[in-house]
């Protein structure tokens, strides 16, 4: 196992607590395969322009790295590639950042060939400015975190050979995304409604998931366990079936080029009825990451109404929560382990995505007849009367549909 210091700034305007926020990195180490050996924070109005650190301190730390075996240093910001230069002269080690190790645990557990494409996209864009040319700077690189590519590839480290390879991706890309999209406007016509699961990374999405469909799904107490989007049926109280649809976790400062890369994917959450925010009830500080997760919604423009939800109610007291009610009186408290609030969950997508069905008279002219079909196809239909005017149909429909027919619904009951 690569042995790592972390090292963090701490500043005034900091989102969140840099303990916090260094427990997380250590997380996301682990979750990499790297053990945390200790860690460096330094007070600072803001980082060195050209260390990160003060140079005092990254001068300290190299006795440390010497004497304790360290093979990597990994920062809790996403370093400049002059900053990695610098540190990376000073302590003759590798130098990482927070946006490496996310991308480095991507790359491990992407699956899909679009997941695989997306990630080494990702990464080797992130890569190229850091590639100084210098020869000695990329065997500085070694092995280990921060050089794997998605399955068992190694990622290249010349530039020359990485610009080509950047363009095939994005070719490759385009024509996966085009396939998908496809697939995407298949199902938008067949009018299912989708709900798509959103949340910060181990809120327990997937866990959820597989509870209410019954369907496997791979949870586990790990960062980013879920890359793919996965789309399930779920049924609901009032037995209608709709998609469910499981999508990668979020993070505070997710790297800008994992979101131009996943760009694809996350756009599709534009397409959904609803979002499910999962929020992990018993996640440290589970404002900032609330925060966050809006943050990224807004940054890929999605508008999409959403439902709060707050996973693993069983390891809650009641004390906490009454306090998540009160501080959150809509969001709903389910546990995928006991499944309570399960059917809460399920009534209120219901309402919050205007899913119930709707009894409607209409009355149609004889050239749109072909509403008539629909009505069969997607409704229920109960009466039909041909008559001088037109058509007039009693029918019982989804909320959706209602709303499409709403220029052909007439008040009076007929007989
Ligand atoms: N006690 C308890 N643990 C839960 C519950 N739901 C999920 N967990 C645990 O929380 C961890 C994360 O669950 P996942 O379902 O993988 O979370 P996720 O949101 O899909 O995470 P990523 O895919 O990594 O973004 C796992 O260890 C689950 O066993 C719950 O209702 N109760
Ligand atoms: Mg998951």
């Amino acid at each position: 196992m690569e042995r790592a210091v972390l090292i963090a700034v701490k500043t005034r305007w900091d989102d969140i607590d840099v303990d916090t926020s260094l427990d997380e990195l250590e997380d996301l180490a682990n979750t990499a395969g790297v053990e945390t050996v200790a860690r460096v924070i330094q007070a600072k109005e803001s980082p060195d322009k050209f260390t990160y650190l003060g140079i005092g301190r990254i001068e300290e730390l190299r006795d440390f790295v010497l004497t304790n075996d360290i093979d990597v240093v990994i920062a809790d910001d996403e370093l400049s590639p002059l900053q990695m230069e610098k540190i990376g002269e000073v302590l003759e080690i590798k130098i990482m950042d927070r946006t490496g190790l996310i991308l480095d645990i991507f790359a491990q557990r992407a699956k899909s060939k679009e997941g695989q494409l997306q990630v080494e996209l990702a990464q080797l864009r992130y890569l190229l400015p850091r590639l100084k040319g210098s020869r000695e700077g990329l065997s500085r690189l070694g092995g280990g975190i921060g050089t794997r590519g998605p399955g068992e590839t190694k990622l290249e480290v010349d530039r020359r050979i990485v610009r080509t390879r950047i363009a095939s991706l994005r070719r490759e890309l385009e024509d996966v995304v085009s396939h998908r999209e496809q697939q995407r406007k298949q199902r938008k016509e067949n009018q299912v409604p989708q709900v798509s699961l959103v949340g910060y990374t181990n809120a327990g999405k997937s866990s959820l998931l597989t509870k209410l469909t019954g369907s496997q799904t791979y949870a586990a107490d790990q960062l980013f366990a879920t890359l793919d989007p996965l789309v399930r049926r779920w049924l609901l109280p009032n037995n209608q079936e709709i998609l469910i649809a499981d999508t990668v976790g979020f993070i505070r400062k997710l790297p800008h080029d994992l979101i131009a890369a996943f760009r694809a994917t996350l756009e599709e959450l534009k397409d959904a009825t609803l979002l499910l925010h999962v929020v992990d009830s018993k996640g440290i500080d589970f404002d900032a990451q609330i925060s966050s997760v809006n943050e990224t919604l807004n940054a890929i423009g999605c508008k999409v109404p959403s439902l709060m939800v707050f996973s693993k109610a069983d390891l809650l007291s009641e004390g906490e929560k009454n306090f998540i009610k009160t501080m959150y009186p809509d969001a709903i408290l389910v546990s995928a382990l006991t499944g309570q609030g399960l059917d809460e969950l399920g009534e209120a997508v219901i309402k919050k995505a205007h899913l119930g069905k709707v009894e409607l008279n209409l009355q149609f002219p004889y050239s749109s007849i072909d509403w008539l079909n629909r009505l069969y196809e997607d409704g229920e239909v109960k009466t039909v009367t041909y008559d001088e005017e037109g058509l007039k149909v009693t029918a019982e429909v989804s909320m959706i549909l209602a709303e499409i027919l709403l220029p052909y619904i007439v008040e009076e009951e007929l007989s």
